[in-house]
């Protein structure tokens, strides 16, 4: 493990503004960072203690609903897949009514303290709408370099958790953490960073803490 590389998570701002309603998070990165993987462990750790519902989004095909369900970690019908046919970050940023739609029918049905939005995988320029969600978690790859915190970007930048995933890659790959630690605290002024190997910790450790932070914030 490399539990020194775990950041302590602050409590953060509660997230008045936005969409009303439960608490609706956005999962962003690049393509295979763990965003589904995240959303999985997030569903196992905090299941128990919150009513969640998840939408993915794909560009031709249902591959992360159906990863989901295939892996029984929410009850079929609390996962929606949107196809979103163009770049993935046109429906999450520019275009959102797909997504708002698959939202508002998930919280319809299921009256949720928890909504979790992963977006199709995209480049470092991608982010959501804050009329689709109310916080983003930005997910990068050790494996993809540990210069990827240095290009920066408004996912790497603004987004309100970064989550440096697959850390047990680092030594394969020859990514030095403290150079991405560095690099992201660099950039963004104070909003957390998690380092985080979803392979070693399932229960996606200090995120789920984040998210439960945030849950608990909105619904006071
Ligand atoms: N070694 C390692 N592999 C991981 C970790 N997290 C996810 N993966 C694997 O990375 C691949 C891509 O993950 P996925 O969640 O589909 O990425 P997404 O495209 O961002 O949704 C899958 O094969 C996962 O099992 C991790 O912490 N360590
Ligand atoms: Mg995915």
């Amino acid at each position: 493990m490399h539990r020194d590389h775990a950041l302590t998570v602050h409590d953060h701002a509660p997230l008045a503004a936005g969409p009303a309603g439960p608490l609706r998070i956005g999962i962003g990165g690049p393509v295979g960072g763990g965003k589904t993987a995240l959303v999985a462990a997030l569903c196992r750790a905090l299941g128990d203690r919150f009513s969640i519902v998840v939408v993915t989004n794909d560009i031709y095909t249902t591959e992360d609903a159906d990863f989901l369900r295939r892996n029984g970690v929410l009850p079929d019908e609390r996962i929606a897949a949107v196809r979103t046919g163009c770049c993935p970050h046109t429906a999450i940023r520019d275009d959102i009514t797909a997504n708002l739609d698959a939202v508002e029918e998930l919280v319809a049905r299921h009256d949720p303290d928890l909504v979790l939005v992963e977006s199709g995988g995209d480049n470092l320029t991608a982010t959501f709408s804050y009329g689709l969600v109310h916080a983003q978690i930005f997910v990068l790859d050790v494996a993809g370099g540990d210069k990827v915190p240095r290009k920066g970007g408004p996912g790497v930048t603004l987004s309100d958790l970064l989550v440096v995933n697959k850390i047990d890659l680092a030594p394969l790959v020859g990514a030095d953490l403290e150079v991405m630690r560095r690099d992201a605290d660099a950039v963004r002024e104070g909003r957390p960073t998690v380092f985080l190997s979803l392979r070693e910790q399932p229960d996606a450790g200090p995120v789920a803490q984040w998210v439960a932070t945030q849950v608990a914030a909105r619904r006071g």
